[in-house]
């Protein structure tokens, strides 16, 4: 209303009192110098890197804090509907550089940092990496939050405040995985502004009392207290500086009061324990579901939280519930926010007092949900004994949804029995089971996928029954995209012909291998040879992503070396492969993958007679950090998927911006990829998704040994047995999943993996022709900007407007 009532004292006092933005060098170095006095209470005496990152950002932090509140201002005025973006991850990475590079001040503050004799590459390198997401997912809700901010869009995310983000990864020295704590708050956090006054009251356990046929009252057992942490969100070149808010759980004040009086003590502890442990740790399991009570207790302690506080908002509107869908959408981030369709029909019928039919109108205009991967291990299901026990209220009102539900089904497809048993909430089963993709399906407006293939293959799989009652219009697709301000490490061109620029590209490419060859040194303590092509694979480690083939084929590039004469050998280019990645800790197959590339590599690289032409790295603890020094050093990554099982990747974007170019499967966004920058720019290989399905039955049913379907693979797989790589014995689990029943196809891919490595290392042989590619390959991918889908979402589903702050 812009009519708002001055609180206390004197307006103009208020209005003066108004930091302003600090952009020119003396104010810089002033508000810098008045950090390390105030609020870190040192001198210049006594400043080292740490502390001076600290006061550096403590100096950003004001900045975006003008422009936050700014916009929080300019947003409650004009009231505009708003998106809510809902995550359980968002892997943010490191802030300071971010928030210089959308400010528009790292020179400023370069030069400021420079008078108080620190450098600020150092000093940015100080920053822990805010690491709450696991891989792909959490990294993609992050560059959806830059985008909404630059893009000017009303959006907020909601996530929790883990107090360990995804772990710390350790080489043991046999070479496999060893996990460790990540504490990156332990060192206080200058990026997030705890609100000790936004806290809610989440409930669990106790039981559900029902008032008639569709309410009821929810009562006794725990409460916790969830309270809000919030993020700056810059956007790029903008005031719109948005909100990413982040619940911690804590003990309810006075908690467990009964215990203290009876001088309990000891459970009055216990109790304040428990609450604390829902926000205390990241579920490291990308792809798999655990049915642990504990994850279903995050996943409702920040669903209700973000509800209540989305509600809450709205009220101030002063507007009708019934509109509530024409100023609020909320995306879910995969099924795991899906409590929120139950938890807002229990706000609106229980609390609010709304008939059931108008409360399930809104609530079913408000969501949108996307799916982000279709393996069948990857689908949330939980125990109904378990939701139950932890959730009456809410088990209750799925029931009751699910039963209205597939009364509806029935009157389409009168007598359908198997149908209403694939499209119920409900599995059957010891013990039944929830099926959160099915409940996140029919409480939301529209459902997409995250490139075409993946969509259509939703379409076609596993919201197949859902398509035929809906419609396919509810069914749709926003590819996936990446914010060029973190992955777009290098200028932009129009000379692709030109020498002299072509001669830049080069110099820029060699500089980012320079970058990587010295972190490696400084990390490993191992030289890297930057004359030899970059060859990158950097994701979660996963049987479907086949870092597997990726390291049988590199033993086969060495065996193949061992098998030249010396003659041969010099007509070779030299090549470099780099991994990275982390494995689920209970994942004995990935983390055995790991160890064997570590010990692939200890026996390569210390080959005299090949080193110069083939080295093989691990790089450990792969985080969004290490990806922005790998990324732009790439000549050439990986993204070698079974057909249709990779949804989209989002690194394969990341490495084309920086005119690194492709290998990989006809899967996910890398086709997308391929139509943008042309087939002749990405190097296909391997069978297309129509084919899988066929060749995994035959795998099961007629299976060829692979000494007849493979040889070179067989070779590689019987030198690695003989212990050609130190303990043959421990790699025979892993090498048995190729050798029986092979369910991601390794041995129906690998000749035409090696055939696309092969013509990799022709076309690199012609390096103006390469560079040429790789000019081109940037150019071509504007598409892939999260600018570009962020807008999808705001226009197409959400029906969210930019709302500018002047
Ligand atoms: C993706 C996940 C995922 N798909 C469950 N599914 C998780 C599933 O903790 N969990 O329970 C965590 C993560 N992550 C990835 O999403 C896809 O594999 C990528 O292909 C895609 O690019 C990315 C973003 O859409």
């Amino acid at each position: 209303t812009g009519k708002e009532k001055w609180p206390v004292g004197d307006e103009k006092a208020w209005k003066d009192g108004i930091p302003a933005l600090t952009t020119e060098v003396p104010s810089i170095t002033n508000s810098v110098v008045h950090h390390v006095h105030t609020s870190l209470a040192r001198q210049a005496y006594n400043l080292d890197n740490l502390g001076a990152y600290q006061a550096s950002a403590l100096s950003v932090r004001d900045n975006l804090l003008v422009k936050w509140n700014e916009t929080q201002l300019h947003y409650s005025r004009k009231a505009p509907k708003r998106a809510y973006y809902l995550s359980l991850e968002f892997l943010m990475g490191r802030t300071l550089d971010n928030a210089l590079l959308n400010l528009g001040l790292k020179d400023k503050y370069q030069e400021g940092i420079d008078k108080l004799g620190f450098n600020l590459e150092d000093l940015l390198d100080q920053e822990r990496d805010a690491g709450l997401g696991n891989g792909g997912l959490g990294r993609l809700a992050a560059c959806y939050l830059d985008s909404s901010s630059s893009q000017e869009l009303p959006v907020w995310g909601y996530g929790l405040r883990y107090k360990y983000g995804i772990f710390q990864q350790l080489i043991a020295p046999d070479g496999s995985q060893l996990e460790a704590p990540d504490p990156w708050l332990e060192h206080d956090n200058p990026w997030e502004l705890p609100r000790t006054d936004v806290t809610y009251q989440i409930r669990f356990y106790g039981h559900a009392e029902r008032l008639d046929a569709s309410k009821a009252i929810w009562s006794g057992g725990q409460e916790v207290i969830a309270m809000a942490y919030d993020t700056m969100i810059p956007g790029y070149d903008t005031k719109n500086t948005n909100n990413l808010r982040l619940w911690e759980s804590k003990p309810q004040r006075g908690f467990d009061l009964q215990s203290f009086n009876a001088g309990n003590y000891e459970r009055a502890v216990e109790a304040s324990n428990s609450a604390e442990a829902i926000t205390s740790v990241l579920y490291p399991n990308d792809h798999t579901t655990f049915g642990k009570e504990l994850r279903l207790k995050q996943q409702y302690f920040w669903t209700a939280a973000s509800l209540a506080d989305i509600i809450r908002r709205f009220k101030n509107l002063g507007k009708p519930l019934s509109e509530f869908p024409d100023f609020v959408a909320i995306q879910l981030n995969d099924t795991h926010p899906t409590l929120a369709v139950p938890e807002l029909m229990r706000i609106l019928v229980d609390e609010e007092d709304i008939p059931w039919d108008q409360a399930w109108d809104i609530v079913t205009n408000t969501f949108f949900f996307t799916n982000h991967t279709v393996l069948p291990e990857a689908l949330e299901k939980w125990p109904v004994p378990l939701m139950t026990h932890l959730l009456p209220r809410h088990m209750q009102i799925i029931f009751d949804i699910n039963l209205i539900f597939l009364q509806a089904v029935e009157r389409k497809f009168p007598g359908d029995r198997e149908r209403l048993a694939r499209m119920s909430l409900i599995e059957e089963g010891v013990p039944q089971q929830v099926r959160m993709a099915n409940l996140a399906c029919i409480g939301s407006r529209k459902v997409n996928g995250v490139a075409e293939l993946h969509s259509e293959l939703v379409r076609a799989t596993i919201m197949k029954d859902f398509v035929d009652f809906y419609g396919v219009s509810k069914f749709s697709n926003v590819t996936n995209g990446i914010t060029p301000r973190r992955w777009l490490d290098q200028g932009l061109l129009e000379h692709v012909d030109n020498p002299a620029f072509q001669k830049k590209w080069a110099v820029v490419k060699q500089s980012n291998k320079q970058r990587l060859a010295h972190y490696v040194e400084t990390t490993l303590g191992l030289k890297v040879n930057t004359n030899a092509m970059f060859d990158v694979q950097i994701k979660r480690l996963h049987e479907y992503k086949r870092q597997t083939l990726n390291i049988m084929g590199v033993i086969h590039r060495y065996l193949t070396l061992k098998d030249m004469t010396p003659e041969e050998r010099k007509k070779v280019n030299p090549k470099v492969v780099f991994f990275a990645g982390k494995a689920a800790p209970g994942y004995y197959i990935a983390k055995l993958t790991i160890r064997l590339i570590v010990n692939v590599a200890r026996i390569i690289n210390e080959d005299p007679e090949t080193k110069d032409l083939l080295s093989l790295y691990f790089l450990p603890d792969y985080s969004v950090s290490l990806a922005e020094i790998l990324i732009p050093a790439s000549d050439i990554s990986q993204h070698i998927s079974t057909a249709g099982t990779e949804a989209s990747g989002t690194s394969n974007m990341k490495f084309c911006l920086n005119g690194g170019l492709l290998v990989g499967t006809v899967d996910g966004a890398n086709i997308e990829i391929a139509e943008e920058v042309g087939e002749s720019n990405v190097f296909f290989f391997g069978h297309l998704t129509p084919a899988v399905e066929d060749l995994r039955y035959q795998h099961l049913y007629h299976p060829v040994p692979i000494e007849q379907k493979c040889p070179p693979l067989a070779r590689v797989l019987n030198e690695v047995s003989a212990g050609r790589f130190g303990d043959g014995g421990a790699y025979e689990p892993l090498l048995n999943t190729v050798r029986q029943n092979d369910y991601y196809l390794l041995t129906e891919d690998f000749d035409s993996y090696i055939q696309a490595l092969k013509l990799v290392d022709e076309a690199y042989q012609d390096r103006t022709e390469w560079i040429k590619k790789s000019i081109k390959t940037t150019a071509k991918m504007g598409k892939f900007s999260s600018d570009r889908a962020i807008q999808d979402y705001a226009q197409e589903y959400w029906n969210i407007e930019s709302t500018k702050v002047e």
